[in-house]
């Protein structure tokens, strides 16, 4: 049977080939699948970007690190999301301008469609106009959410909510940022209605930030 420390060590080691069957292995033993997730997957990608910080891997060993947990996350999916999709109506989320990680945003947007809302993803690499035009476009959307990963891409998370502030949006939409250098002090700072530090909470402020 597959356990957390063989899931945690193919997604280490990016054996995107095995992690399928593992995790599927996980599930059916009955292991939860939160905490396949949490322990799993979430832990390692920090055990990868410190040895990644310390020279011990490169970037093509953290791409493929995250090509495996995403493949794991597939197969836990329809353990994670319930069956109340859109009750909520729309969330819009995007990872800002320059910034290509999306792990963290995928778990925040599948925690949020489980929390009972349509997910409208813009991807990754997404300019500040991106959210605006998406914004008015639906018009049923009362939440958006961006994501920054590198320090560098905190000026474009802030660009995001000036533009969406400047487009006179913020009488439909509030709006939620994250990202691990993301702080409240920081949301605070660039005028965002929210922050909150993992998927889990997110999804728990999409829903109070909605009603
Ligand atoms: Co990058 N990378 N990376 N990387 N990468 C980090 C972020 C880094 C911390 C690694 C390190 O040095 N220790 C570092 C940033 C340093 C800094 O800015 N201070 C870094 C760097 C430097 C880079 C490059 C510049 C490397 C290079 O090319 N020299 C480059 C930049 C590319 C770009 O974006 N322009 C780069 C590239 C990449 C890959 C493409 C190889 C890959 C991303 C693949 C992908 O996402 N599809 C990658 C990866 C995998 C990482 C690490 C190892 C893992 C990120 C991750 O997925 N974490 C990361 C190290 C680390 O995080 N410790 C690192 C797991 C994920 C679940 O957590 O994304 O934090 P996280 O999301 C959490 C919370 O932050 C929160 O909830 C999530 C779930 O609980 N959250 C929100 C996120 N968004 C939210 C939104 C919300 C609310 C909460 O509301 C809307």
């Amino acid at each position: 049977m597959a356990g957390i420390q063989e899931i945690a060590a193919a997604v280490e080691n990016g054996k995107v080939k095995l992690i399928e069957g593992l995790v599927q292995e996980a599930l059916d033993a009955g292991l939860d699948a939160n905490v396949i997730l949490n322990e799993g997957m979430i832990d390692v990608m920090s055990i990868v970007g410190a040895k990644f910080q310390a020279n011990e891997i490169f970037v093509p060993e953290m791409l493929v690190a995250a090509k495996t947990m995403k493949k794991g996350v597939e197969i836990l999916r329809p353990h994670l999301t319930g069956d109340s999709v859109g009750k909520n109506g729309k969330y819009i989320i995007g990872t800002v301008a320059g910034d290509l990680h999306d792990i963290g945003k995928n778990l925040v947007a599948l925690m949020i469609e489980s929390a009972g809302f349509e997910i409208v993803d813009l991807g990754v690499d997404v300019p500040a106009e991106k959210f605006v035009e998406a914004i008015k476009a639906n018009p049923d959307c009362r939440v958006v959410g961006a994501s920054a990963l590198l320090t560098t891409t905190m000026e474009a998370l802030k660009g995001t909510v000036r533009a969406i502030i400047d487009a006179g949006c913020k009488d439909q939409v509030k709006i939620m940022v994250g990202g691990a250098p993301i702080t409240q002090e920081f949301a605070d700072e660039i005028g965002a209605d929210a922050y909150t530090p993992d998927a889990g909470s997110a999804a728990v402020k999409a829903v109070e930030l909605a009603s």
